[in-house]
């Protein structure tokens, strides 16, 4: 019996594993300008899984996860035919076996820079997320302390902000308070690590669970997919900072001519292959191990 597939998401699956579990599985896909590239890149999908594991590990005196393992050898039999020709050693270290959660319907962003759609507020009205901001800040400025501000899954793709008030009549005063703690402890905590490493974390986005009536972190966590990551020696408050693992990417499209409209043009391998770098030395230095560590390395 084939696992079925629950959902798809750009660059990842999540399969039923059955008995409550399910198999969440990155890909190396890449998207760039909203739309996903035909070339893979190598070790995208085992860096995500081996950071997310790192930090559930790494903030399991925070709060429990949704993580049951990331060991292939104790994944579902069935997990082998997602690996294509190798099997299991085709899915080996970019699958985990999480426990199914009943999601937040919330999606927990912590701003430490103001970027993005936090910038074009502060732009329009000197507040980020309905707070008043210090006057003068610049984008991509530092903020003086890290903000939650949740959003909802809007149906097509982008997330509708909503006052942390709509999020208590979401979920209740003492959910939202919980989720909004435990969210900036652990967004202070890896911006703290990432920074001591020369990265810089300028926000997160978390997903939270029940499991067992607890609040658990679940889905990809301080990942490049669900953060942006910016190389601190690149940093200057007044413009936008390059992304630490996609800007080869992104630079490269840009130059190549592209109308932004799919298909995109095919990468050339050493823009994959500098990617691949990039995604890798992410891992490395913000989680402080090695990716020849983690499942799957050498096939
Ligand atoms: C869950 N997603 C996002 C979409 C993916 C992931 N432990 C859980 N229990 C119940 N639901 C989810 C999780 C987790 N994680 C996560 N949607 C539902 C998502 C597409 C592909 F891999």
């Amino acid at each position: 019996m084939s696992l079925q597939l629950v959902h798809s998401g750009k660059v990842r699956e999540l399969y039923d594993a059955g008995d409550g579990r399910l198999l969440m599985v990155a890909s190396d896909r890449i998207s760039a300008f909203d739309v996903v590239l035909a070339e893979p890149i190598p070790d995208k999908g085992r860096v995500l899984t081996a950071m997310t594991v790192h930090w559930l590990a790494d903030l399991a005196d925070l709060a429990p996860s949704h993580l049951v393992t990331a060991d292939p050898a104790e994944l579902p039999a069935e997990a082998a035919e997602l690996g294509g020709a190798a099997g299991m050693a085709g899915i080996a270290g970019r699958a985990l076996l999480v426990r199914r959660a009943e999601m937040l319907p919330l999606e927990c962003i912590v701003r430490g820079y103001l970027v993005g759609s936090g910038w074009k507020e502060y732009t329009e009205s000197r507040s980020l997320h309905g707070t008043p901001l210090p006057a003068g800040l610049q984008q991509a400025d530092r903020l003086p302390e890290p903000v939650f501000t949740p959003s909802t899954k809007a149906t097509e793709g982008h997330d509708l902000n909503i006052s942390f008030e709509e999020a208590v009549d979401l979920v209740g005063k003492e959910m939202a308070e919980k989720a909004r703690d435990l969210c900036v402890e652990a967004y202070r905590r890896a911006a703290a690590a990432a920074e001591r490493q020369g990265i810089i974390v300028a926000d997160t986005k978390f997903e939270l669970g029940i499991i067992d009536g607890e609040l658990a972190l679940c889905d990809e966590v301080l990942t490049p997919d669900s953060s942006r990551f910016w190389p601190a020696d690149e940093w200057r408050p007044g413009t936008s900072p390059p992304s630490f693992d996609k800007q080869p990417v992104r630079d490269w499209l840009e130059g190549s001519g592209w109308d932004k409209q799919p298909p995109p043009p095919a990468l050339p391998a050493e823009v994959v292959a500098q990617t691949s770098e990039r995604y890798i030395t992410a891992y490395e230095r913000i989680c402080g191990r090695r990716l020849a560590d983690w499942y799957g390395a050498n096939g």
